[in-house]
């Protein structure tokens, strides 16, 4: 870790230091920190496509829209290889929020997201690909030091 100093305009800091304490974080820096890091992310050419990703998929979905929920489960069932996990919550009456942890290649990850995010009904999507060193099959000992 380097210490960098930086000079930033009054407005921008006092929105970061607001961002800091509505998120929580324990320091200015640690929220410059993923601040910095979701916009490299993003400045980032494109994941390769054969790239090995972890991925987090959300949406909400109307659960009444015809067929929808059978849909979406069995569009889950068909690529269950990239599926590792998957949390439904009831919103309310109509409305549920998933989010899927999937891993796989960055284009199959992406083909089955576009494939939920635009069915009819289906608002909110997002997909998050972070990309894997490991590898989707990786089964060797890593630690979370
Ligand atoms: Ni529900």
């Amino acid at each position: 870790m380097q210490r960098i100093t930086i000079t930033i305009d009054d407005d921008l800091l006092e929105t970061i230091d607001k961002i800091s304490v509505q998120r929580g974080y324990a320091s200015r820096s640690e929220t410059l920190r993923d601040l910095v890091r979701d916009a490299v992310t993003r400045a980032q050419p494109a994941i390769d496509g054969e790239a090995n990703c972890f991925a987090a998929l959300t949406y909400v979905y109307e659960h009444e829209t015809r067929d929808l929920s059978r849909r979406l489960t069995t569009a889950q069932h068909d690529h269950h290889d990239l599926s590792v996990s998957t949390l439904h919550v009831h919103i309310d009456g109509h409305d549920c929020l998933e989010v899927s942890v999937l891993k796989g290649k960055a284009d199959e990850i992406q083909s089955f997201a576009d494939s939920v995010i635009t069915q009819r009904g289906v608002r909110f999507g997002n997909l998050h690909l972070i990309p894997s060193e490991h590898g989707p099959h990786h089964s060797g000992t890593h630690s979370h030091d």
